[in-house]
């Protein structure tokens, strides 16, 4: 069994992680829409992540007997003024979501919860992943200056993106 609390907040995170997911395909869709497609297949496989990610938390709940509770998903900010901003976005949401996970792990502790830290402990290490990705984008962005060279460049870079689900 797992506790109310810890219960409530990981439905409160699968739904961030859902959110996550449909805030890059919104990123995908306006890529797209400016003709940089390589762009949008990086932001769609980041979106089948983010899903794996609410789905981590569906199952730690359902394996543990709690109630799974789907909740709304908000809607996500459609168009950004370059590529930049759009990943300097998605940098900060990433610190976000870190923030939260970094909040998970510490209640796990309070509830003497070991099963959720271990769970969580995927995540912390995720979320590394995570930050350093996304600003890694934004440094070469920043270093392109808006090229139309670069960025043709970066677009094609970030197609070669897989999904390793
Ligand atoms: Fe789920 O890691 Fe990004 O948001």
């Amino acid at each position: 069994m797992i506790g109310k609390k810890i219960a409530a907040a990981f439905n409160e995170q699968m739904n961030r992680e859902l959110y996550s997911s449909y805030l890059y395909l919104s990123m995908a869709a306006y890529f797209h829409s400016a003709k940089l497609d390589g762009f949008a297949g990086w932001m769609r496989v980041q979106a089948k992540e983010e899903d794996l990610h609410a789905m981590k938390f569906f199952e730690h709940l359902r394996d543990r007997g709690a109630r799974i509770a789907l909740e709304q998903i908000d809607k996500p900010k459609g168009v950004w003024k370059s590529p930049l901003e759009a990943f300097r976005a998605a940098y900060e949401h990433e610190r976000f979501i870190t923030s939260k996970i970094n909040g998970l792990y510490l209640l796990a502790e309070r509830e003497s919860d070991y099963a959720a830290k271990v769970f969580l402990d995927w995540f912390v290490k995720e979320q590394v992943e995570e930050e350093a990705t996304a600003s890694g984008v934004v440094n070469t962005l920043e270093r392109i200056k808006g090229s139309g060279d670069g960025i043709v460049m970066l677009d094609r870079e970030l197609g070669t993106r897989e999904f390793h689900g």
